[in-house]
């Protein structure tokens, strides 16, 4: 009866079809004008940039939620199967312009606006970013939360809602300083709080027998609860009424527990310990490559594991009443193994509060989750030290030894005592500190473990995980990553965006990027050519007054802007690029004057952070800058050769340095790189790729052909060999060359650079800067050559674009949707 009565009420609200906000400018402008006055609180007549922003925005939010209210209500009465995508980290970026262009209102608010005086791209740049996550894994996240929505598809995503996200880079005479991201100073327009939708977490405590209706069951009786607080981010699909959403979750202190402390006497002390709650969401871990074994660390992975399995059990509870359907209505899916956590979160929920049979609920377990790794490396992998997880979640380390003591005795059967193996894949790593490998709890408990790419793929089948392979190859898929095209062309590069719709004759490829290809056909086309170059060259002039803004230098726009933008890292080989910059300089200084004339002027531009603790990537950042500083000021250089530096990269600043880029390099020694999704951003918008062939490059390969794009280096299996054998300096004498320059103080600060320079001294050179720098100086040869032919770089540039439509996140996520067994369920109205 009760349901019926919802249903009956829901119809009631789906025939309020009128009472929906209007989209005509006058309507946005009076939106805004009575954001600006009711929720601001300003004058109508008098308010600024930055307020206009957050009255914008406001305005944008009530229609987001009218859609997100509609979808919601639509995936309650449909009960489809749902995904929820677990993650620690997602990158977002700013939420205006993606969500006007998905919503299709943004001329009609740019239209509003003028009237008003203001210009929509200005108010778009009040928006600080939303960082909450280190790199590839977290921004393709939030790539993934839009195809999601875009597609139709039941999903939730869930993360923590940190106060500081990752830090503020902050370059003071060449040093990198961390700054904290303070984000949310000024408010945050683009969420909910649901103060109403709370989960209580535990922590600490023991386990008791306890028993009921003749059963034994064990209890946990935490030692410290707090409560996990909902945050709703509506993430808009584009071309759709679905606005899907995803939930962060921050930490408060939990009314319900501590009562006794207050009772004790000490109130002031009571208070500020209750306030300790709210570290656990308050700080983003900066490191984008290791894991680290901390208690801060482990309590926000459960936190929010814990508040996500709660809230996914009570949806599910809503309609269900038996856990034999929990399968056949929820598919979660682990963004690394940061959330392995949930596996044994379900397990204690079936068996300790829902009183589920322990082979049931394994069951049942063991149809729910698909895992995802980003790594290539051994030490890249998490391991939470036994004496840490069993103070923090006693009952929790006990699940997991059940799990692997059912699981060793399944392995003994089939492939008997090989106690080495045995041990290898044990969930349980015994050694001097005992620890839980969260990786092989992971594949053990789920259905599918899927690598980034291809070669990623083959490189985990061979190493990491060649024992669990072996075992049940079935399991192993890859799902090569993706970028979405809306925040990567149309949002980021309107222009060309524009361009693209006006040759193919539609705007479908916005959803259908596969269109992108009719786009090779006019490859050559003098026509389109002449209109590329245009948006090109204005991309590149916007970038161009963004460097001098930012650091007063002028760049010429005929030079090549040649860029790499990313963490910085040794295996990503920023120092390839430096030293490379230097060969480049040497053979300025050196060459006669006359021949200055036939040297392709270049504008290198890097831009990335360095994790606080690593010190020799916080080295390459200062060589960047003593090298620039050098080079910058050398009147015999000139326009040939300038250095940029471009501070604290995040999305927002990609968004404006992508479309400006002609070349962009991808130069990881291969076999490092998962995959890598920067190329593909920089594929969609036309620039050109000097890649090694890794990660996904393999794959673009396929799609652009080897010929549009300049590719060099050693080949994954080519690696090994390489680094036994060492490269002959006498041979490459080129790089002995820029190594000493370094070395010798050429560029000042000789000490400080020497652990530097030691890395890539012969036997040392791990990452084969040396071996593979022959290769690179020719691929940038290439480079230059194609340039002076700008017919042939514009044919490669829109051959670029035109294969890029394998590299979205649409695809992608129809990829694994296979995996998680979902059907897009898509809003009527
Ligand atoms: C990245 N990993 C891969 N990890 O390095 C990259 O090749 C791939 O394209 C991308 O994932 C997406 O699949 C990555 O970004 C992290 O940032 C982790 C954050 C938490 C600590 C461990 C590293």
């Amino acid at each position: 009866m009760a349901s019926e009565e919802r249903s009956a009420k829901a119809e009631r609200m789906f025939a309020l079809m009128d009472r929906f906000l209007k989209n005509d400018p006058i309507s946005l402008q009076n939106d805004i004008l009575d954001h600006v006055e009711y929720t601001m609180a300003r004058s109508r007549f008098s308010f600024d940039d930055f307020e206009a922003y957050q009255a914008l925005s406001h305005s944008v939010r009530d229609r987001l939620i009218e859609r997100w209210h509609d979808t919601q209500i639509y995936f309650k009465r449909k009960d489809p199967k749902r995904i929820y995508f677990l993650s620690l980290e997602f990158l977002m970026g700013r939420s205006l312009s993606n969500s006007v262009i998905n919503l299709g209102i943004r001329d009609q608010y740019a239209e509003a606006l003028s009237q008003l005086g203001f210009e929509f791209e200005v108010l778009a740049e009040q928006e600080g970013d939303a960082a909450l996550g280190n790199g590839g894994l977290a921004r393709l996240s939030a790539c993934q939360m839009d195809s999601l929505a875009t597609l139709d598809y039941p999903a939730w995503g869930y993360g923590l809602r940190y106060q500081y996200g990752l830090f503020r880079q902050v370059i003071m005479d060449g040093f990198q300083h961390e700054q904290p991201d303070y984000w949310l100073n000024f408010g945050n327009p683009w969420e909910i709080e649901r103060i109403h939708l709370t989960y209580p977490v535990k922590f600490y405590g023991s386990v008791e027998d306890e028993t009921l209706n003749g059963e034994i069951y064990k209890v946990w009786i935490p030692g410290e609860m707090v409560e996990a607080v909902a945050y709703d981010n509506l993430i808009p699909g584009y071309g759709t009424r679905n606005t899907i959403t995803l939930r962060l979750w921050a930490a408060k202190p939990s009314d319900q527990y501590d009562m006794e402390s207050y009772n004790t006497g000490d109130y002031i002390n009571a208070v500020v310990s209750r306030q300790k709650a709210e570290s656990i969401s308050s700080v983003l871990y900066p490191d984008d490559r290791s894991y680290q074994g901390k208690e801060l660390r482990l309590k926000q992975q459960y936190f929010f594991v814990s508040a996500s399995v709660q809230d996914i059990i009570r949806r599910f509870k809503d309609a269900h009443s038996n856990f034999d359907e929990f399968p056949e209505k929820v598919a979660l899916q682990l963004n690394d193994t940061h959330p392995s956590l949930a596996i044994v979160e379900v397990m204690r929920i079936l068996v300790d509060e829902e009183h589920l049979d322990w082979n049931k609920a394994w069951h049942i377990v063991c149809q729910i989750f698909s895992f995802t790794t980003h790594t290539v490396i051994a030490e890249g992998l998490e391991k939470i030290p036994v004496d840490l997880l069993g103070s923090l979640l006693p009952r929790h380390l006990q699940i997991m030894y059940e799990i692997n003591f059912n699981f060793v005795e399944e392995l003994k059967k089939k492939i008997g005592l090989d106690y080495n193996r045995l041990s290898r894949m044990s969930i349980v790593e015994e050694g001097a500190v005992k620890s839980i490998r969260s990786a092989n709890l992971s594949i053990v408990c789920s259905h599918t473990v899927n690598g980034v790419s291809r070669a990623h793929l083959e490189l985990i089948k061979a190493n990491v995980f060649k024992d669990f392979y072996e075992l049940w190859p079935q399991k192993f898929q890859y799902k090569t990553n993706g970028v979405t095209q809306r925040r990567w062309i149309v949002v980021s590069n309107p222009s060309l965006s524009s361009l693209i719709s006006k040759w193919l004759g539609t705007e479908a490829w916005v959803r259908d990027v596969e269109l992108l290809t009719g786009l090779r056909e006019y490859a050559a086309n003098p026509d389109l050519q002449l209109e590329w170059k245009m948006v090109r060259k204005v991309n590149k002039m916007r970038l161009a007054e963004y460097i001098e803004a930012m650091s007063g230098l002028k760049v010429s726009l005929d030079a090549m802007f040649d860029v790499q933008i990313k963490r910085i890292h040794e295996y990503k080989r920023q120092l390839l690029n430096i030293l490379g910059i230097i060969h480049r300089y040497d053979c300025i200084k050196n060459m006669e004057k006359s021949d200055r004339r036939k040297v392709v002027p270049r504008v290198c531009i890097i831009g990335g952070k360095a994790a606080p603790g690593y010190e020799i990537a916080k080295k390459i950042i200062k060589l960047w800058h003593a090298v620039a500083e050098k080079i910058n000021n050398d009147s015999d250089v000139g326009d040939l050769l300038k250095l940029v530096f471009i501070p604290d990269y995040n999305v927002s600043v990609a968004e404006l340095v992508i479309p400006g880029a002609d070349l962009s390099q991808h130069i990881s020694t291969a076999g490092n790189e998962a995959s890598g999704t920067g190329s593909m951003k920089f594929l969609m918008n036309g620039c050109l790729l000097l890649a090694t062939e890794d990660g996904s490059t393999v794959e673009i390969i396929e799609e652009i052909g080897v010929d549009n794009m300049f590719l060099f280096g050693a080949r994954v299996h080519d690696v090994p060999v390489l680094r036994e054998k060492g490269v002959d300096l006498k041979v490459n004498l080129q790089f002995a060359r820029v190594v000493r320059m370094v070395r010798d103080g050429y560029f000042g600060f000789k000490d400080y650079f020497k652990s530097l320079c030691d890395t890539v001294e012969v036997g040392k050179d791990f990452y084969l800067l040396g071996s593979d720098f022959g290769g690179y100086l020719e691929a940038q040869a290439a480079a230059d050559k194609t340039f002076v032919d700008q017919e042939k770089w514009t044919r490669m540039s829109i051959l670029s674009t035109a294969g890029s439509g394998r590299f979205s996140s649409d695809r992608t996520i129809e990829d694994y949707a296979k995996t998680w067994g979902i059907e897009p369920c898509r809003c009527p109205f």
